[in-house]
């Protein structure tokens, strides 16, 4: 291919990118709020400027969380693709999305898998760190263009029956409604944000949170 054409569907293939927002190639685990003892379902979505047409990552788990390896399931996007999974140890996954025929899904912010498990009931309140690790995306090209920093997500275990606790500190107060105001607005992907679970994160979720607010989790 002469260098000019080339340029250009590079250049071309970033323009696209930043049209769509998309900065960099990673993966990331989009954060999920659960309650210890129960269980959750999130998934595993992928940022690149330019196409895929395989990958590889490890996944921990965070300790207390059983993944359910078994009912991980690539999204549409990717449905010319296969996927397998396989436990490493100490709740470590290696999962491959790949395809022998030569397919490729497009830049932008894709969700790749879904995928779910049950917390331990002991598990405490708080963060819990899901890290992917060993990124390999490959381009067109069969270059692997993973970057790092690779953005992390976690499983937020919510002082029971607290929701609103977003920063799962044990109450809900003017900490977690900075956690909340920069998503108002959000119409997709707004995770643990959206308390009232309609998808966006609006008036509703914002009333809900003031009749929470002051309150101590128990
Ligand atoms: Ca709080
Ligand atoms: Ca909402």
């Amino acid at each position: 291919m002469p260098l000019f054409a080339t340029w250009l569907l590079a250049w071309t293939a970033s323009w696209a990118a930043q049209a769509q927002g998309v900065e960099g190639n990673y993966l990331h685990f989009e954060t999920v709020t659960a309650s210890a003892g129960e269980a959750w379902t999130s998934e595993i979505r992928r940022v690149s400027e330019e196409p895929i047409k395989g990958m590889q990552f490890d996944v921990t788990w965070p300790e207390g969380v059983a993944f359910d390896m078994d009912a991980m399931a690539l999204n549409p996007e990717w449905g010319a693709f296969q996927l397998s999974v396989s436990a490493l140890g100490d709740n470590m996954y290696r999962v491959l999305v790949f395809n022998f025929a030569g397919a490729t899904v497009p830049e932008g912010d894709v969700g790749v898998a879904q995928v779910s498990g049950t917390m331990s009931s002991d598990v405490a309140a708080g963060a819990h760190a899901v890290v992917l690790s060993e990124v390999i995306l490959s381009n067109g090209d069969n270059e692997n263009v993973a970057e790092d920093p690779l953005e992390e997500g976690s499983i937020v275990v919510t002082s029971s029956g607290c929701p609103a606790d977003l920063n799962a500190d044990g109450a809900v107060g003017s900490a977690d409604l900075l956690l909340l105001l920069p998503l108002f607005g959000c119409t997709e992907n707004c995770g643990y944000i959206d308390l009232n679970g309609d998808g966006v994160v609006g008036v509703g979720d914002l009333l809900d949170f003031l009749l929470a607010f002051d309150t101590l989790c128990g």
